[in-house]
This record gives structure tokens, sequence and C-alpha cells, in this order.
């Protein structure tokens, strides 16, 4: 039997996490794929449509919202942690997780909102919108610059070791450098391409800790 079910759709970020997370403990995982256009097993399962949801098929526990399943998989197989050993270290890593949920995708979210889902044109909105955009983005490169700083005298995000501060935030992060796949129509990922885009020369130690983390088991690229 696997140790944990999951939900998901193609190319959720949030599920992205799950995966990451369930491969460094070396969880068997058994996906079960979701019709982006239905989501009526989803909701019966966890009363929401998102995903990821995630099932211990042990004794039915459900528990969906990544942060939420990142938390119990770490309580439920605690090792190899996610989180750093010393207490303010995980309260640390704790704060920078909520707030690149609750802050960090802000902006990308309000531009791909602005966008819309299929025109990507930046003419058709009005000088008010386009200054949103501008405002939203230049946001996002002063956190790339921030990011980039974290890195200097650490390998990952959380620390020396990799962790929860780097399953939270690559599968967004990647898009800086890794263009959406041809199938992924996910305007937030464009976004993230477009706007959140860095290289070796304007952010080396980012550029260096994307190609790390790739190489991560569960990690997408
Ligand atoms: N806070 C939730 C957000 C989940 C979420 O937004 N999931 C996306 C996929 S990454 C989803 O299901 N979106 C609905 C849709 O695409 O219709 C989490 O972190 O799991």
């Amino acid at each position: 039997m696997a140790d944990l079910r999951v939900y998901r759709i193609p190319w959720s970020t949030n599920v992205d996490r799950i995966a990451m997370a369930a491969a460094h403990k070396d969880l068997a995982v058994e996906w079960e794929d979701v019709d982006p256009d239905d989501r009526r097993p989803v909701r019966e399962l966890s009363g929401q449509d998102l995903v990821p949801v995630a099932v211990d098929p042990q004794d039915g526990t459900v528990v969906s919202d990544s942060p939420r399943i990142l938390r119990w998989i770490e309580e439920r197989w605690p090792a190899p942690s996610l989180w750093p050993a010393d207490p303010g270290d995980a309260a640390l890593a704790d704060v920078f997780c909520h707030r690149f949920n609750e802050v960090w995708k802000g902006p990308p979210n309000r531009i791909a909102a602005l966008l819309g889902p299929v025109d990507f044109e930046l003419d058709r909105l009005s000088a008010h919108d386009r200054r949103a955009v501008d405002d939203d983005a230049a946001r996002m490169r002063r956190w790339l610059a921030r990011f980039e700083e974290r890195l200097a005298e650490h390998d990952h995000l959380g620390g020396d070791a990799f962790g929860i501060c780097d399953v939270t935030a690559y599968p967004f992060l990647r898009f800086g450098r890794q263009a959406p796949a041809a199938d992924d129509a996910d305007p937030f990922h464009r976004v993230l391409h477009e706007h959140g885009r860095f290289d070796d020369a304007s952010h080396p130690r980012l550029t260096a800790w994307v190609a790390r983390v790739a190489q991560r088991p569960g990690a997408p690229r």
C-alpha cells in the first residue's frame, strides 16, 4: 500500500511541493489525476476545490492546502526532517514560508488577474492597470534581489541544508529560469517567467540554487 494518496492537476506548483517533500522522505505516493474542469472528486473528499489534497490510505485522514499537508507529512514521517533542528531556525523557516505564501505570491497573482487567461498583451490595459503591473513587477524584482542576498552564505533558503523553505519556494521561483511547458496554460506561470526572470549575470546564487534544487528527487524541472 502507498504511504499517501495525493490528488493533483497537471502543472500545479502546490502539488509540486508535496512531490518534493514526499521524495525527500522516500514516501510512496499514489497519484490521483483530477480533471481540472471537474473538481467533484476533490470537493466530495475535502469540501473544497483546490489541489493538492492528501489522503492517508491507512486511516483515511484527509488534508488539503499545501502548507498544512507539508506540516502533516513532517509530523507523520519526521525523518529525514524538512525543518531545521534548531527551534529558532525552525521558527524562522515558518515565517519565511508564511510570507512566501501570503505576501510574495500577491504581485504575480495580481498581474495574472489583470492580464487574464489568454491575452498576454500589456497594450490593452488602462494606464492605471499598467502602472499596477509595473509596480508589482518591481516588487517581484526587489524580492528576487533579497533571495539572492539570502543565498550569499548558505546553499539553501533555510540555511545550509535543503528543507521546507526550498520546497515552498522552488516550484514558483524556478519559472524565473525555466519556461512553462508547452501544454502548461496557467497564466500565473507565464507571469512568473515574464516578470520573475533572472540569470547567472543578474542573480548568480539564485541561478545556482535553482540548478541545485532541480536535481532533488521529485523536483519539477
Ligand atoms: N493554498 C492552497 C492553494 C491551492 C491552489 O491554488 N491550487 C491550484 C493548483 S496549484 C488549484 O487547484 N487551482 C484551481 C484551478 O486551477 O482551477 C495550497 O497551497 O494548496
